[in-house]
């Protein structure tokens, strides 16, 4: 069987972006959120470009674990889902969150989607009616093998497993483990990094047993369209989010446009799920399957200020108390490197937006536009020498600056920022270079060069942080007097460093406070 094709970036019309929809059990922690961000700063960029964009996060409302915990609250399960759901809208909010779409499975345009993908597999011949006797976790919402549980519990959860037995319908997945094998090794990049490819094609190559893919005992979910006693397995209802929200059902048009993909972003827990399963599920849908599935690894806690053990137990909120929305995305953005695991610190936090924001950034700002508004009254002239040294070696480091923006292409948030940390360091060491403060009655000429160069270094650098950092992007453009905003874009102009035009700019409040203690 050959495998469909995956587009690549110059064929396809927009760039489709995604997260995992997450299980509203609770209020988004410092985990769900980091996927998020990911995807948030990645989708800026791709729009700073001048992509057409459609990125996508949202919940995975169905399913027994959701189910059980709406019993334990006393609450009907659409109830409990359209109350929590309201955490995650709120937290997205706080984190400046742009996505175009927020899907709910329990909406109509999803399920239309599973009962007429369901029914797809069912005329492909790929589902049967069996027996299912196992372990299921109902944290992961998964099946295990006997030999995959540890000390008899779940892999992930270390809780126990129960054992389910009724009567499903199972998906033929054996049947695509070799075109699953094909099309990985057709298409290296369909799963990113490397590593985490390794450990797909790994447990492809140990056999890929069939999975039942519905439930006869519970009530809570999407019914099969030929057999409305069962409802679909929680995570092939969820999967199929992904098609759902590109229009699959309410927006064919639309759908031809985005389908597929240009990427899953995941955790390496739910591996599995997405390059195993979902590509197997697109292929006998006959779908073309999405160019990526790129995996991060996992947050883990360190440091001493935390009384929490666990990534999942931190809410955004306490953290943006002290260091605000932009000093919790450039933290994460800045010093969680896409792939590994990485340890969360509260020092760490506080240390990154000390030294970078507080310092590198904000004193730049400060002090660029207190010499502005001291000599100037905040009006410098449009007056520039690009032929001296020092101006030429600040256009360089803000076009090295805006070319490592690249990074976001492979989720490399950390490159990405560093390369832009390049021009504050170089912005820093020109004003300490042409000593501005001592210009005015040695040179009043070479003052209008130097802070206008120094304002268009700023004016860049707000443009090159607004993927990373939109607020103090927009906060830094209204303090330079700029129309428009930061993420206007296109980036191939906005980032290329020229002359500061005529504005009136103002010092304000300092950009970044200095954290204390
Ligand atoms: O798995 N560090 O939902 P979920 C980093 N509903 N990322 C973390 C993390 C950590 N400590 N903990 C969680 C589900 N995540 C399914 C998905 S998709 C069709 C269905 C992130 O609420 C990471 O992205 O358990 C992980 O894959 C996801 O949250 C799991 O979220």
């Amino acid at each position: 069987m050959a495998s469909p094709p995956t587009a690549t970036l110059a064929e396809r019309l927009m760039i489709y972006l995604t997260t995992p929809i997450y299980y509203p059990n609770d209020r988004p922690h410092i985990g769900t959120a980091y996927t998020t961000l990911v995807a948030d700063a990645v989708a800026r960029y791709w729009r700073l470009v001048g992509e057409e964009v459609y990125s996508v996060t949202g919940t995975d409302e169905h399913g027994l674990k959701i189910a059980r915990e709406a019993e334990e609250q006393g609450m009907a399960p659409q109830e409990w889902v359209d109350h929590i759901v309201e955490r995650f809208h709120e937290t997205w909010a706080l984190l400046d969150m742009s996505f175009d779409d927020f899907i709910r499975t329990t909406e109509d345009r999803h399920r239309a989607t599973v009962q007429a993908m369901f029914q797809k597999w069912h005329q492909a011949g790929d589902t049967y009616l069996g027996r299912y006797e196992g372990w299921y976790c109902v944290r992961c919402e998964a099946y295990y093998t006997e030999s995959e549980l540890i000390d008899g519990n779940c892999p992930w959860h270390g809780t126990p497993v129960e054992i389910h037995a009724e009567e499903n319908w199972f998906f033929r997945l054996s049947k695509y483990a070799q075109p699953l094998l094909d099309h990985i090794a057709a298409n290296p990049e369909f799963v990113v990094p490397e590593t985490r490819r390794n450990e797909v094609i790994g447990f492809i190559e140990q056999g890929l047993d069939d999975i039942s893919i519905s439930r006869a005992t519970l009530k809570w979910g999407i019914p099969l369209p030929w057999d409305e006693a069962q409802v679909a397995y929680v995570w092939f209802d969820a999967l199929i989010n992904y098609v759902s929200a590109a229009g699959y059902s309410d927006d064919p048009d639309r759908f031809t446009r985005q389908w597929p993909a240009w990427a899953h972003l995941v955790g390496k827990d739910i591996i599995r799920f997405h390059a195993i399963f979902w590509p197997a599920m697109l292929m006998s849908a006959g779908l073309p399957l999405p160019r990526q599935v790129a995996v991060h690894g996992h947050l883990l806690v360190g440091g001493e200020k935390l009384s929490k053990s666990n990534a999942t137990q931190i809410l955004p909120q306490e953290l943006v108390e002290t260091v605000g929305t932009d000093g919790y995305r450039h933290h994460f953005l800045r010093d969680v490197s896409f792939g590994p695991d990485s340890n969360f610190s509260w020092e760490g936090m506080v240390d990154r937006y000390n030294a970078d924001l507080a310092n590198d950034l904000g004193n730049l700002a400060n002090r660029v536009l207190h010499l502005a508004e001291m000599f100037r009254d905040g009006k410098v002239p449009a007056r520039a020498d690009h032929g001296r040294p020092e101006e030429q070696a600040l256009a360089a480091a803000a076009a090295e600056a805006a070319g490592s923006l690249r990074h976001y292409e492979q989720f490399k948030t950390k490159q990405a920022i560093d390369g832009v940390w390049g021009l504050f360091a170089a912005a820093n060491g020109f004003v300490e270079a042409t000593e501005p403060w001592h210009l005015d009655s040695r040179d009043p000429d070479r003052l209008d060069e130097v802070l206008n160069a120094a304002l268009e270094a700023l004016r860049v650098g707000a443009v090159l942080v607004s993927p990373s950092m939109p607020g103090a992007a927009r906060r830094l453009w209204d303090k330079l007097g700029l129309p428009g905003r930061p993420d206007d874009g296109p980036l191939a102009e906005t980032a290329t460093f020229g002359v500061f035009p005529e504005s009136t700019v103002s010092k304000g409040d300092p950009l970044f406070p200095r954290i204390e203690g």
